[in-house]
């Protein structure tokens, strides 16, 4: 048996000499050292007690050697389990006892208090810095640059990754080789990938974005990135005429517009521009148009299912919809209580099936099957539509979830949060519209009686509990929260009431 997913990337790779990387501080990673680099680093995980289908944890900054650490786990048959760089130690903890890594990968400022958790479940931590001794880069270093990779099927877990619950804590959702492989070979024939290609990658790798559609599509394409630390919309503008392509969330897009350097002239070389993860605004696509030319590409996936829809590549791309279901995904708006296919132009529950949904959530069946029709669907608890031309929109969400910036957060984790202040009866938290990150957080809270709590006081005690991309932007307080007649919080109403809290003309905003 063979690598199943890393067989496929070496199978279709370049020359050893041809580019996979250049950094924004000008570093370069060939397709060539990245065999061998990936392959140290794999041999270094073994020697660390790495087995096939154990758990690697990895809170690391942005770096080629992220990269090539995700690539190693693959080839050593480990389980890669990406964390975003904001979560904190409370946050951490709670995965690293639910996943049960063998081994946490982290930074040296992080070392001392993720060293702690980790000794708590058995795990053991390591930096992933060069520079340290003892790093894992360190011990990368002296390893030999060939490895035979671990045998391992399709069906065998290549990562989790946490996706947070509109109920309860977050679910790791298990992805196997195929589930990875298959999506990303189709997501290089309908976008059009080839060696060629010089993608503008931007965006964060531990997440379904930049992580499997950026990374794996160019990887499986042969083509090379222009891998940069952060987004940064000035260097972005800078580095267009040096790519063919660039995939963001409708932040950046939004950024983008509001930088001069942003002309026709400036994007003459890009053949694709790709948005995902939340939204991308109408007029966000009309004014890309006018400015450079290009139709936005949207597209529409998840992490349990990676891409599920795309706009066409040639053909039209339709503003405000994601598009058609991708080749071998099978897609259908069914009723939400009983999962009954709903007609043509019918608003229902967005359910998909194919090689690219996950096979569920880490240790949680009951969770698991919830979330499947008997036929093998799974509920998205998006809400669309697919319209007369086969388009797919989606006009709202079944779950309880605020995207901003790209990034999700469930109200409940953050309402459980401040409930349990001092000073605070209740909360409920919405998403208003921001004019940067599509979506604000909004914390609108109900005091205890007498108490005289404030906003810089709920900030400041959730701050060390939870990431800052998920802290409100506002705090608004309130006598009491408006219900319907069961006794549930009318957010439909609040998000109505704070519409404007963001806007342009606020001084909110
Ligand atoms: C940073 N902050 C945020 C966000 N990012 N707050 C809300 N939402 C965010 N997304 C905080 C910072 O902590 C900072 O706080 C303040 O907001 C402003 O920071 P700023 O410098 O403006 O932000 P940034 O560092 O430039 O980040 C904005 C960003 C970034 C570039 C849009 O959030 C980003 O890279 N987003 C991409 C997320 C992504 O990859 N999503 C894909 C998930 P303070 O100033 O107070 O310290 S995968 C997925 O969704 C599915 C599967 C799919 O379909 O792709
Ligand atoms: P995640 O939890 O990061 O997997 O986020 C998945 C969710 O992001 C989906 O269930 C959608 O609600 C949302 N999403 C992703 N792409 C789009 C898009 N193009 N338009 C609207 N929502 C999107």
């Amino acid at each position: 048996m063979s690598n199943h997913l890393f067989d496929i990337f070496r199978s279709r790779m370049p020359k050893p000499g041809r580019l996979l990387m250049r950094t924004d501080d000008g570093r370069v990673l060939t397709y060539g050292d990245m065999l061998a680099r990936s392959a140290q680093l794999a041999h270094a995980l073994l020697q660390l007690g790495v087995e096939p289908g154990d758990r690697v944890a990895v809170q690391v900054e942005k770096s080629p050697e992220a990269m090539l650490l995700y690539l190693a786990c693959l080839r050593a048959g480990a389980v890669f389990l990406p964390l975003n760089t904001a979560y904190t130690l409370a946050e951490l903890a709670y995965f690293f006892g639910d996943a049960e890594p063998r081994l946490v990968v982290c930074d040296p400022a992080r070392v001392a208090g993720i060293d702690a958790l980790a000794q708590k479940c058995g795990a053991l931590a390591v930096t992933l810095d060069g520079k340290g001794e003892g790093s894992l880069a360190d011990q990368a270093s002296r390893q030999s640059p060939d490895f035979h990779d671990v045998a391992r099927g399709p069906d065998d877990l290549a990562a989790i990754l946490y996706t947070s619950g509109t109920t309860g804590r977050s679910k790791g959702a298990m992805l196997s080789h195929e589930n990875l492989a298959s999506n990303a070979r189709v997501l290089v024939d309908y976008w059009r990938f080839t060696s060629d290609d010089v993608l503008i990658h931007a965006l964060p790798i531990f997440h379904t974005h930049g992580l499997f559609v950026a990374t794996n599509v160019i990887l499986m394409a042969g083509a090379s990135m222009l891998f940069e630390q952060k987004f940064d919309a000035g260097r972005v503008v800078a580095l267009l005429p040096d790519a063919t392509a660039l995939m963001g969330v409708p932040t950046f897009y939004v950024r983008l517009l509001q930088q001069d350097g942003l002309t026709r002239e400036a994007a003459r070389n890009i053949r694709l521009f790709v948005s995902g993860s939340a939204p991308l605004l109408a007029e966000t696509h009309r004014a890309w148009r006018e400015r450079t030319g290009h139709a936005i590409l949207e597209r529409y996936g998840m992490t349990e299912t990676n891409m599920n829809t795309s706009n066409p590549y040639d053909g039209e791309r339709r503003a405000g919809t994601v598009g058609f279901p991708l080749p071998g995904v099978s897609l259908r708006i069914a009723d939400p209580d009983t999962g009954r296919p709903l007609a043509q132009s019918e608003v229902g529950m967005i359910e998909v099936k194919g090689p690219n949904v996950f096979s569920g959530y880490w240790r949680m069946p009951e969770k698991t099957k919830a979330e499947f029709r008997a036929d093998g669907f799974f509920i998205t608890g998006d809400l669309g539509m697919i319209d007369p031309d086969g388009y797919v929109h989606i006009v709202g969400r079944g779950k309880d979830l605020i995207i901003s910036g790209g990034y999700n957060i469930y109200p409940k984790e953050l309402e459980s949060e401040i409930d349990a202040l001092d000073g605070v009866l209740e909360s409920a938290v919405i998403g208003v519209a921001h004019p940067d990150f599509g979506e604000g957080v909004t914390a609108v809270v109900v005091r205890s009686p007498a108490s005289t709590v404030t906003a810089a006081e709920i900030l400041n005690a959730i701050a060390a509990r939870v990431a800052k991309y998920k802290h409100p932007k506002r705090v608004v307080f309130v006598d009491e929260l408006p219900r319907n007649t069961m006794g549930k919080v009318q957010k439909n109403l609040l998000r109505d009431t704070y519409k404007d809290l963001f806007s342009i003309s606020s001084p909110a905003s």
